[in-house]
């Protein structure tokens, strides 16, 4: 025990006083809401900036080597920017992945790990990059699917926020396995017309005017295509377009889900969730279900070119940042899989990410990158300041460097994740290898070598030869955030 002269007590007391008063303000204002990240008010915004997003695209896109598939639009934009040969989600998943990108935050941080969580609720200190815009002088307009539908982050927009039809931080639970909610998603729409009757024309539209309101003003649009995501729907002239005979199968087609000899069972979920639902899958109806998405794939670049248009009637292409990208990859067959869910194979996470806009150079990046480092990147090229406080902090890297010289030095692997049968799976994927790790190794491993095999066949991580490899890829798996911090 300290005993201390009645004058000094008081001091103490008083420093004491302060020093509490000084913590709680600094807890204060760590927890406060973006509000308080805003730019003073005279600083002024340097760029708009366009995110386009589509649902369930992987890279079948012209641009990305695809020569069956009709792309134009999207394939103009990638001659015009930066075109990631390389991009990874976090989650094959629309809710996590989005919740990921949209808050710089891995999906072990967010914990939203499916379809029915609200990040927001899980934790209210969470950024999301509309919000920042919002919050930083911007104008934030949504049209069309941003983050997952029915669980909006609805006050981050100035425009366009959907009202949760829930409250809480989970949504009221319904059957995904349901007959009906089963033959919504499992067929094929041939739509009348343009498509005008299709909530992506209606996107489109939106966002036009949009463009068309705010073209004055600093704006951060954010358009989400729900196409190509089951079930898949077009005009019938961009079904005209594919000739279903001559669309290849994959090499690993099974007529049902399963994990190749050699690989984990938990590898590939035994039951689709988005097309081919609870069915075999005959070769002549794949080729029909690959030349629908194709449509599909088509019908969402020809909206695309509706609003790029509108940019370039309007003179804002010179101040505006455009970003396309996919929200996760997609099996089209691969290993008998007709849906993303539950899968880390590189198909399955794997998607399109092109940036273009002033300053950015046009080109192709071979480099890993993850749809995380997109926030990170806006609020660096946009001069926003951090949306978090230390040590709270984005994920993912600033893409400058990139976007300056496509082939520059890039030391980062890029990181996804995914929880199925209540095991985490964990994916890391560098230029040349990719190592998947499910529930710490209990329920296997795998590793992929893409200098000999891309469409990712044959398994080496039991191969001794491998060790080594495995290691190092095992150890760098660490680097994934466990908790929120
Ligand atoms: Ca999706």
């Amino acid at each position: 025990m300290i005993f201390l002269r009645p004058d000094r007590q008081t001091v103490v007391a008083k420093l004491l006083v302060c020093a509490c008063l000084s913590a709680l303000v600094l807890v204060a204002v760590s927890l406060a809401p973006i509000s308080s990240r805003g730019t003073a008010a005279s600083s002024k915004p340097k760029y708009n900036v366009i995110v386009i997003a589509s649902d369930d695209l992987r890279p079948t896109l012209g641009c990305y080597g695809n020569n069956i598939v009709k792309t134009p639009n999207v394939d103009k934009l990638a001659s015009q920017g930066v075109r990631f040969d390389r991009a990874y989600a976090q989650y094959p998943l629309c809710n996590p992945s989005r919740s990921s990108l949209l808050t710089g935050k891995y999906p072990t941080q967010t914990g939203v790990l499916d379809n029915e969580f609200y990040f927001r609720a899980l934790h209210p200190d969470l950024v999301s990059l509309p919000q920042h815009f919002k919050a930083n002088g911007y104008a934030t307009l949504r049209s069309g699917k941003i983050f997952h539908g029915g669980i909006d982050d609805t006050e981050a927009w100035t425009e366009g926020g959907e009202v949760r039809n829930f409250t809480g931080a989970q949504r009221p639970p319904s059957n995904p396995d349901s007959a009906d909610r089963t033959a919504q998603s499992d067929r094929i729409v041939v739509l009348e017309g343009n498509g005008e009757s299709n909530g992506d024309y209606r996107m489109a539209t939106q966002a036009i005017e949009y463009l068309e309101k705010y073209q004055g003003k600093p704006f951060f649009l954010a358009i989400g295509a729900v196409k190509p995501h089951s079930p898949p729907a077009a005009p019938k002239k961009f079904f005209d377009l594919y000739d279903a005979d001559k669309i290849p199968l994959p090499p690993d087609f099974s007529s049902r889900p399963m994990a190749p000899p050699g690989f984990p069972e938990i590898s590939i979920a035994r039951r689709n969730t988005d097309l081919f639902i609870g069915r075999d899958a005959s070769p002549a109806e794949a080729r029909e279900m690959i030349r629908a998405y194709y449509a599909s794939v088509s019908f969402m670049d020809e909206q695309v070119g509706r609003v790029l248009d509108a940019v370039d009637r309007l003179h804002l292409r010179e101040k505006t940042i455009i970003v396309f990208l996919g929200d996760h990859g997609y099996h089209l067959g691969e290993k008998g899989k007709w849906s993303k869910a539950y899968s880390l194979f590189d198909v399955a996470t794997r998607v399109p990410f092109i940036v273009a806009g002033p300053g950015i150079k046009k080109g192709v990046s071979p480099r890993t990158v993850q749809l995380l480092d997109l926030f990170p990147t806006l609020v660096e090229l946009c001069g926003l300041p951090q949306p978090y406080e230390l040590p709270a902090r984005l994920e993912g890297h600033n893409l400058i460097s990139l976007l300056r010289n496509p082939q520059a030095k890039w030391n980062y692997p890029a990181f996804s994740v995914v929880r199925y049968q209540g095991k985490l799976g964990k994916s890391v994927r560098t230029e040349r290898w990719h190592y998947v790790r499910w529930d710490d190794g209990k329920a296997g491993e795998m590793l992929l070598d893409h200098a000999n095999d891309p469409l990712e066949l044959k398994n080496l991580a039991p191969d001794p030869a491998y060790a080594r490899t495995v290691t190092e890829m095992r150890r760098s798996l660490t680097q994934i955030p466990v908790a929120s911090q």
